[in-house]
């Protein structure tokens, strides 16, 4: 079985929802098991920073596909929520990206594991410490990154604190009513 770390962010509509819908989809997965969710974080845009500020966490899976198997997966979620690839780096209704794939280092033409990115991004740092364990799965790089930044001046707001799956999938089938 793999451990596999992904972030997901969005900065479009019902931000909360789409986040809960990502969720539910990947729990739908028979070969995917969600083990951990992260709190959800307010952060500002970067990349192209003219935009809304994202909501985005972080989930631990376990799953026996590979990791170009989860890619197919993480992309069918991103079209099944409605997700139109406009600009490079601008406004999405959901984006799932493939953190950590064990301790594995994967380069194809598709994917780079770890996320080329992720060390010099608080945006998905801190949401992914708080569900890995500590040096064990994120390389010591990263959690060096992470204390070298100040997370405020990062732009990085803890939104709603989350303790378990089942808090964060429960604020689900409150929302079915609104
Ligand atoms: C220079 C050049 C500095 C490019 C940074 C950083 C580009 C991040 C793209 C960069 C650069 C990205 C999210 C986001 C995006 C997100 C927040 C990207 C891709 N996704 N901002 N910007 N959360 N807060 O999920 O990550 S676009
Ligand atoms: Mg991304
Ligand atoms: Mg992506």
């Amino acid at each position: 079985m793999n451990e596999v770390y992904l972030s997901i962010g969005t900065n479009i509509g019902e931000r909360e929802k789409n986040l809960q819908q990502a969720v539910q989809a990947l729990m739908e997965q028979s070969a995917v098991q969600v083990k951990r969710v992260s709190s959800i974080y307010e952060t500002a845009a970067v990349g192209y920073t003219e935009q809304a500020d994202f909501l985005n966490i972080a989930v631990a899976v376990e799953s026996p596909l590979m990791a170009q198997e989860l890619l197919e997966v993480c992309q069918s979620i991103e079209n099944e929520l409605g997700r139109v690839r406009e600009m490079r780096w601008g406004p999405r209704i959901i984006d799932l990206d493939i953190l950590l794939y064990n301790h594995e280092n994967i380069e194809t033409e598709s994917l780079i594991i770890p996320h080329p990115r992720m060390y010099e991004r608080a945006f998905v740092l801190v949401p992914l410490q708080e569900i890995a364990p500590s040096d064990e799965m994120i390389h010591e790089k990263s959690t060096r990154t992470l204390q070298a930044f100040n997370i405020e001046q990062e732009g990085v707001k803890l939104w709603k604190k989350v303790d378990s799956v089942d808090e964060f999938m429960r604020f689900e089938s409150l929302n079915e009513f609104k």
